[in-house]
């Protein structure tokens, strides 16, 4: 008898348990629209109000309501660079592309912590302006070049103790390296592009041969000036078969931040 109870307690507790998950559920149902993308705290996983959910290449803003829903009514074709603005958050970013408009995300967005350097938020065109349409994802690019590199200067007060020091690049678009050619996310035909080198204090610390989002760096503690002077150099890449003129690979990145984990 008594192994009876203990199966019909297990099958109850099932049970319940299960019912409790559909009541959830329903009530999540109502409070929130479907058909729309939202932005989460990554967290608390609550929904965070007026942020900025952009598409710099489209000159398009939109801000989130108070269940934290946006829709993204700007026409996409390629691949091109959504950012989350917020204050008190990570700038955030996502390569999207005209499939992401079909169905509704959610994005789950981190509270910024007090060590980490923002260098830049504004989408940076680096190369020349000269480019092939079939160049990754070069239909996005309208915003004008920078010239061949990035560099930006800064100051670290203090790395924290058990922390490495990374550089973080949001999302970059447009390299087309012979392994991004691999990767299907370059179109040129015959040419590619030598990597894009980045730079601290002047001495090479990587190379990036693919685009994509949150790619992250680590910069060698010995390489740290504490308290004083620090300096990041992002630098694009040649077109490798262009041997008449200096040709540089035209990309476009955005959220650069110097972050320690
Ligand atoms: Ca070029």
């Amino acid at each position: 008898m008594k192994k009876y109870f203990f199966i019909f307690f297990i099958m109850f507790a099932l049970f319940a348990n299960c019912a409790y998950s559909q009541i959830s559920g329903n009530i999540k149902k109502q409070t929130q629209n479907t058909n729309r993308s939202r932005i989460i705290d990554s967290k608390t996983k609550e929904p965070i109000g007026n942020a900025k959910v952009k598409l710099p290449s489209k000159n398009f803003m939109v801000e989130t309501d108070t269940n934290g829903e946006f829709d993204l009514n700007a026409q996409i074709k390629d691949k091109t660079i959504m950012s989350v603005e917020k204050n008190g958050y990570k700038p955030f970013s996502l390569t999207i592309d005209e499939h992401s408009k079909q169905k509704p995300f959610t994005i789950g967005i981190e509270k910024s912590k007090p060590y980490d350097i923002v260098l830049e938020t504004d989408l940076c065109h680096i190369g020349d302006d000269v480019f092939s349409s079939n160049s990754a994802n070069a239909a996005e690019f309208n915003v004008k070049a920078v010239g061949p590199f990035l560099t930006k200067n800064f100051l670290i007060k203090k790395v924290p103790k058990d922390k490495q020091c990374y550089l973080t690049i949001g999302s970059v678009i447009g390299i087309d390296t012979q392994m991004a050619k691999q990767m299907g996310q370059s179109k040129v035909k015959i040419a590619y592009s030598s990597p894009v080198e980045i730079f601290f204090n002047n001495k090479q610390i990587a190379e990036l041969k693919i685009n994509g989002d949150n790619q992250k760096i680590p910069i060698p503690n010995e390489l740290i000036k504490i308290g004083q002077n620090n300096q990041i150099t992002i630098k694009t890449g040649r077109n490798l078969f262009q041997t008449a003129y200096i040709d540089y690979d035209d990309i476009e990145l955005m959220n650069v931040l110097i972050e320690f984990n």
